[in-house]
């Protein structure tokens, strides 16, 4: 990797990098979306509509990373963090946590997190390895307002703060396992850019985001590694 030791770096992961861990994506054949209309499990309207719908979409998916191991593009990104001697931040946009399995640790969800739980009635959070429902009780209210902590469509990502202060001062950014559909995440690659920073994008294949300088095709576990070493 040639780029200043002193540089920090911002990755951004999306579903991909975690495909070869047997979790779905959302718009690949047979992804999330193929079967669940994302305005019935994936916003606040959709949430008001059915709660059980989304309940059971997320009871489901929390199951499927529980079950799910790290694979070697996580473990890749956990020994750059510990290795690179500039700051290192991991953007992620999804909600299950194989990169803190893999051993990451300056990580921010920006679209929450399966094992935690937000109360709607009290605002505090949870983390939460069960299923939810509409009767689960939040431990702080003790009235029965929780809700997956998940940022669903037209919801404001989380720590937006922090992510845009690393990216005005990253010298790399890179990209893993993303379609690059989803805003804000897929507008941080001009961020970084319009920053100076080096932008690179990891993919299955290459999204043809011409903002990135640099695109390596391939799947996450035997890429990733190969551009970290
Ligand atoms: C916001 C929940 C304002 C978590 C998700 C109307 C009203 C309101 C907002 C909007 C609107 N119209 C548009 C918007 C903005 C909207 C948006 O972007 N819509 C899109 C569809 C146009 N965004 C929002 O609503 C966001 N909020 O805008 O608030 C705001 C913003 C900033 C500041 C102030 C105010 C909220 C977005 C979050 C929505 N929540 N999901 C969950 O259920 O998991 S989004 C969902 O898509 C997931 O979170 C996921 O992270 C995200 C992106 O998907 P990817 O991770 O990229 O997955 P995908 O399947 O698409 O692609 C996988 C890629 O991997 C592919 O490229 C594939 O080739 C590759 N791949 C596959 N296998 C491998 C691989 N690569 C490597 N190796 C492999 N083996």
């Amino acid at each position: 990797m040639s780029i200043s030791p002193k540089a920090s770096i911002v990755i951004l992961t999306g579903a991909g990098i975690s495909a070869e861990s047997g979790l779905a994506t959302f718009r690949d054949q047979g992804g999330l979306w193929a079967d669940h209309d994302i305005r019935d499990v994936a916003t606040p309207e959709g949430f008001a509509r059915n709660p059980d719908l989304v309940f059971d979409f997320y009871n489901m998916r929390r199951r499927e990373a529980r079950k799910a191991q790290p694979n070697a593009a996580h473990y890749a990104l956990a020994r750059l963090e510990n290795d690179w001697p500039g700051n290192v931040l991991l953007v992620t946009q999804n909600v299950d946590d194989l990169h803190e399995r893999a051993g990451s640790k300056n990580i921010i969800h920006m679209h929450g997190a399966l094992n935690s739980a937000l109360c709607f009635e009290c605002g505090s959070r949870q983390s939460w390895s069960g299923d939810l429902d509409q009767g689960t009780i939040c431990s702080n209210c003790s009235r029965p307002g929780l809700r997956p902590d998940i940022v669903w469509f037209g919801e404001i990502p989380y720590h937006m703060e922090d992510i845009g202060e690393a990216l005005a001062q990253s010298g790399l950014f890179i990209s893993i396992g993303t379609s690059g559909t989803v805003y804000p995440a897929a507008g941080f690659v001009m961020e970084a850019g319009m920053h100076e920073a080096h932008t690179i994008e990891i993919n299955l294949e290459a999204t043809g985001n011409t903002l990135f300088q640099e695109c390596y095709e391939g799947k996450a576990a035997t890429a990733v590694p190969e551009y970290v070493e």
